[in-house]
């Protein structure tokens, strides 16, 4: 009922979905975005849901959606009315990166999600051997969608690493959304050539 209570309140609010394989780092990242702080965590079923304060709109809603394999069919039911993605990966899970992969692009592939841009946040970065952005650019083939706004950055949830950075590319990205994605495109465009 108090969900209900947040989404008639936070109505206005750009809404931003999480999600990510089951330990990819998404509600550690949720809450260091929150509040800087570092929380215990538990694998999550069902959501949980925060109020972001962001520079340029007001505030952005975050939801937080369990990653686990049997709940990941419920994942479309988050999707509708979502202004960007925030795909979450453990970037020392090299094993599961295919699957990370698929799951992305089931994601993507749903019909709710067409002109959403989406920002890939490679996790765990502070790890010694983490794959770099490069490989998980590569590996996961990430130039595919080049027709849509997406961005990929590295971060720590656990450090805090990053995570100032994403959230502007995350503004940015929501920005881009009504200004046709050119820069997005634009920086897309010279990764290709690069
Ligand atoms: N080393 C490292 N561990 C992390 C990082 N972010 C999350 N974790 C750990 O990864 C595990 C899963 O995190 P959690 O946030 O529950 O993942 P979720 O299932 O995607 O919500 C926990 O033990 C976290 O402490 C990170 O940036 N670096
Ligand atoms: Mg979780």
């Amino acid at each position: 009922m108090g969900n209900l209570n947040f989404r008639a309140q936070h109505k206005e609010e750009p809404r931003v979905v999480i999600m990510g394989l089951d330990s990819a780092g998404k509600t550690t990242l949720l809450y260091r975005l929150k509040s800087n702080q570092q929380v215990e965590t538990y694998p999550t079923v069902g959501f949980n849901v925060e109020s972001l304060e962001a520079s340029k709109h007001g505030s952005l809603t975050l939801w937080d959606i369990g990653g686990q394999d049997q709940l990941r069919s419920s994942w479309k039911d988050y999707l509708e009315d979502t202004d960007s993605l925030l795909y979450v990966l453990d970037s020392t899970d090299e094993d599961r990166l295919p699957e990370a992969t698929v799951e992305l692009e089931n994601v993507l592939n749903n019909a709710h999600m067409v002109g959403v841009p989406f920002l890939v946040l490679a996790n765990k970065q502070e790890v010694p051997g983490a794959l770099s952005l490069l490989e998980i650019r590569d590996r996961m083939q990430l130039d595919r969608f080049n027709d849509r706004c997406w961005e990929l950055r590295g971060c720590s949830a656990l450090t805090g690493e990053g995570l100032k950075e994403a959230q502007l590319a995350l503004e940015r990205l929501l920005q881009s959304r009504k200004q046709l994605c050119l820069y997005t495109m634009q920086v897309n465009g010279e990764r290709k050539k690069s």
